[in-house]
């Protein structure tokens, strides 16, 4: 593989700072902040997802990881005013949601002995809603589907409950892994560069909030997704410097899982104005990512954010994983104007989506052990 692709790019006609990055990247070595912006700047597409595609099948071969999941959203009352979230309510406004405990394990009941391993709960932060509830929700989920993980609450989130609780990160987190809870997701991430945080969310967690919770985590062998929001008023260097937040904890702990990119959706939003990068934009963000973060072992693409036909294609461009079944169980992503209204795919649709794409589907757990390869 490492010939064939030495071979092509003496062939082609490829500027001497594209070929200096690519020797660097089939050699294992790690790209510098600047080289990340030559690929972002002069790398054509077809460069990137080749050397993107190398290191995706040096990690993975040809497989593709998806899981059988559902999310829970609790609630989408709010107290904050993300700008590019259609999601968030007020208390008593239109559309707000607000689940009880009983609707909750009620859903959890629904999914007892049908082969799910995850569920995945956020949603909006809640004025009323602290640690000790969610904690005491989490213990009679694992009563009722006992060997079913909990990856669950966003680091905004968790920031709000554990204040909330009056504890520190440390204690706070430990106490709810006590509860039941075994990952964090990776969401609230957005942009962690000021300029732009502060113009799309500047109430909410600080970007080193958000690190120094995944950090603690880790710590106490909680284990983690990141996400980064790209597509709105950032910039590649911005880009940049997010997933340089995210390489340098992760050589400090290792405990991140997957990165996640996550491309703003415009329906329903104070930013909608600017409109939505194309899907060539999403392929090339998907092979940066892939060829700056060695030492994430997995990218998602999010089919529920993305679609599924970008999804397909991102599996050339770095991915190696697609999420899960979700079963129509989050709306955060069809309230801002993504393709499916309804996300729902079953094991066979995940499948037959990923062999379409010439890759070989592995279901997998949370932890990425993989269950059963298709
Ligand atoms: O932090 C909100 C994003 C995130 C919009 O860890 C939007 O496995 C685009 O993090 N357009 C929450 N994105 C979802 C999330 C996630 C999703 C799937 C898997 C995992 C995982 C994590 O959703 C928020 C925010 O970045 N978001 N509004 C929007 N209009
Ligand atoms: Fe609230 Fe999350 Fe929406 Fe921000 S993105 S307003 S924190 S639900």
């Amino acid at each position: 593989m490492k010939q064939n692709i030495e071979t092509l790019l003496q062939n082609a006609d490829i500027p001497e700072d594209l070929q200096t990055i690519a020797n660097k990247v089939i050699n294992g070595k790690r790209i510098s902040d600047n080289e990340a912006l030559t690929l972002y700047e002069k790398g054509e597409l077809a460069f990137l997802g080749m050397l993107a595609n190398f290191i995706r099948e040096q990690k993975h071969g040809d497989k593709t990881y998806f899981n059988k999941n559902f999310h829970i959203e609790p609630s989408n009352i709010c107290i904050y005013n993300c700008k590019f979230c259609s999601y968030a309510r007020k208390i008593g406004e239109e559309g707000a949601w607000e689940l009880t405990e009983e609707d909750i394990l009620k859903t959890v009941e629904s999914y007892k002995n049908k082969g799910v391993t995850e569920v995945h709960i956020v949603g909006g932060v809640h004025p009323k809603r602290d640690l000790h509830y969610y904690g005491k929700i989490m213990q009679k989920i694992k009563q009722i589907i006992p060997d079913i993980h909990i990856k669950a609450f966003t680091a905004v989130e968790l920031e709000y409950m554990i204040k909330k609780a009056k504890l520190s990160l440390d204690e706070g987190l430990k106490k709810l892994k006590e509860y039941g809870l075994d990952s964090i997701p990776g969401g609230g991430a957005e942009i962690f560069h000021p300029d732009i945080r502060k113009e799309i969310c500047d109430e909410k967690a600080s970007s080193d909030m958000w690190l120094n919770i995944h950090e603690t985590a880790h710590k106490n062998g909680i284990p983690s997704n990141a996400t980064i929001l790209y597509g709105h008023i950032e910039s590649y260097r911005h880009r940049i410097h997010h997933m340089s937040e995210l390489r340098k904890l992760q050589d400090k702990t290792g405990g991140f899982n997957t990165f996640i990119p996550l491309k703003y959706r415009k329906e329903n939003n104070t930013l909608s104005h600017i409109g939505e990068v194309n899907s060539i934009e999403d392929l090339k963000n998907f092979a940066v990512s892939r060829i700056y973060l060695d030492n994430f072992p997995h990218i998602k693409a999010y089919w529920p954010g993305i679609g599924k036909n970008t999804a397909r294609l991102s599996l050339s461009f770095g991915v190696d994983d697609i999420d899960g079944t979700i079963d129509d169980s989050t709306k955060i992503y069809s309230m801002a104007g993504a393709e499916d209204k309804n996300p729902k795919m079953t094991t066979q649709d995940l499948v037959n989506l990923i062999k379409n794409a010439g890759r070989t589907p592995v279901e997998r757990d949370t932890l990425y052990n993989e269950i059963k390869i298709y």
